[in-house]
């Protein structure tokens, strides 16, 4: 289906009643479509969820089980991120012959406007949060929705044919595009993540690949050339690539020179800024910097708006975000460390002697990396969740023994308070997601610092 064919829809199935289900089921309903919701958690309070929908008494409920005939109804179903291909009902609507949307999907379907779509392993978030601020400069009407927590099925009705949407992507979203088209996309890294989801690394690459399948050769692809996977897409992908890169000169893109940024194109080189006018920290921030700088550079924001709005960014919550010092110990609070490598740039960040927090959901990773990107930084190391006796496993084969496994989070930050000396750092970098203990990264992070802030008495 394509936008022209809007008045196809009549009755749609939405699956997932979380953030995005309720935000697309909200955008249905205000279409004049008929909504079925759909979740297969049992549990949930109906009352609580009609209070979320705008108009709940026109929306369907069903939870539990999803019968033959519910699916024969209607004419699509949008899914949430959250719900894998593999689930049972999923397959039962494939069999049904009917066509499944991600919820990026419907968003792009009813929005207007230009998008600049971003995806990657890590620094996802702190780039698009990079690119809203830049674009809301610039622009007069813009958004940033997507993984960094705002269903662009929210806002999809308010935007307009001058609006510029800025998304954060993650390959659950992307599993089920169509037709979403983007202006601009970035992958900016690719290192092993959700393989228990996408099973193998080549399903994971190419699935992140697929934010650029629809866009014409005169759009652009910003990648990352640092990285071998990303800069292998280049000659395989149809729109013009435009290339970032930290340790390479490069002829065409952005690229790190001593102490700044300079921006190649059209022939010409110009700094874009000094790394003396950066607030964040780490060399991953700097490829983040960079990406956003080409990023907006194809979305034509002209230099000095995309330099102005750098340096003043201070990065976002949750990673690598300094809490409190506390009879002199430092806690950084980096909930959004939920893969190793996201892991490793958080440990990396660190100067002091550290204690760091890890251990959680179990997504089929290795923890080797992480364990051995420590650099005898870390004091201690204290586990929770369902990956903490695989954790400490790896760590005691690569020779790391100061190891305390506690039951919550509560508790560990109890246990670091107890161990650390004046000096000493605090780190959450979990390394793993928040699910199974907590409902997402955001509720961990602030739980985090909420402990922290009450050791202050
Ligand atoms: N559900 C089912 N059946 C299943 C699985 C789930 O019915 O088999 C239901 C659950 O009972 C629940 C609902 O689906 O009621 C949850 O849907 P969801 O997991 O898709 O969560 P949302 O609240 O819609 O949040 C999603 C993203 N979550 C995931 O991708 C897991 C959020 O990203 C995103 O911010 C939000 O949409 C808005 O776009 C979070 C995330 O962890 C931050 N993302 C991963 C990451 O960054 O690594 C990809």
């Amino acid at each position: 289906m394509s936008k022209e064919k809007k008045q196809e829809l009549k009755k749609v199935m939405v699956l997932g009643a979380g953030k995005s289900g309720i935000a697309a089921t909200n955008l249905l309903v205000k279409e004049n479509i008929k909504v079925v919701l759909y979740d297969s958690n049992e549990e949930i309070e109906v009352e609580r969820l009609k209070e979320q929908l705008e108009n709940g008494d026109k929306v369907k409920i069903v939870l539990g089980k999803l019968t033959a005939d519910m699916i024969k109804q209607c004419d699509l179903a949008v899914i949430s991120p959250g719900i894998p291909m593999e689930e049972e009902f999923v397959k039962k609507i494939q069999a049904a012959d009917k066509p499944i949307w991600s919820e990026i999907e419907l968003a792009y379907y009813f929005s207007k406007g230009k998008i600049a779509a971003i995806t990657g392993t890590n620094g996802k978030t702190t780039t698009t949060a990079l690119v809203g601020e830049i674009m809301a400069n610039y622009y007069e009407s813009t958004f940033v929705v997507g993984n960094i927590g705002i269903p662009y099925t929210k806002v999809a009705a308010d935007t307009k044919d001058i609006s510029v949407i800025t998304a954060e992507i993650s390959s659950f979203q992307l599993e089920t595009i169509h037709s979403f088209r983007p202006e601009v996309s970035a992958i900016l890294n690719i290192t092993p993540d959700h393989l228990n989801r996408h099973k193998t690394m080549e399903n994971y690459i190419l699935t992140k690949q697929r934010i650029c399948e629809n866009q014409s050769e005169n759009q652009v692809c910003v990648l990352n050339y640092d990285d071998m996977i990303t800069r292998k897409m280049a000659p395989v992908v149809t729109p013009k690539v435009m290339f970032f890169s930290r340790l390479h000169k490069l002829e065409e893109g952005v690229y790190l020179d001593n102490d700044a940024i300079m921006l190649a194109k059209d022939k010409q080189v110009k700094e874009v800024i000094k790394l003396a006018d950066i607030k964040l920290l780490g060399g991953h921030n700097i490829e983040n910097i960079m990406a956003a700088i080409a990023i907006s550079v194809s979305m034509q924001v002209p230099l000095h708006f995309i330099k102005n709005t750098i340096k003043e960014f201070k990065g976002v919550e949750h990673r690598i975000e300094f809490v409190d010092t506390i009879g002199g110990v430092t806690y950084y609070n980096d909930s959004k460390g939920t893969n190793p490598d996201a892991a490793i740039k958080g440990i990396q960040a660190m100067v002091a002697p550290t204690l760091l927090i890890g251990g959680g959901y179990d997504k089929g990773v290795a923890f080797d990396e992480w364990i051995e990107a420590f650099d005898g930084k870390v004091r201690y190391l204290v586990l929770l969740g369902q990956t903490a006796d695989l954790i400490a496993e790896t760590a005691r084969k690569h020779g790391f023994e100061q190891i305390i496994k506690v039951e919550s989070l509560e508790e560990a930050v109890a246990t670091c308070k107890k161990l650390a000396n004046p000096g000493d750092a605090v780190l959450l970098s979990p390394a793993c997601a928040s699910w199974g203990m907590f409902d997402n990264y955001e509720q961990r992070g602030d739980l985090f610092k909420e402990y922290v802030r009450k050791l202050k008495g």
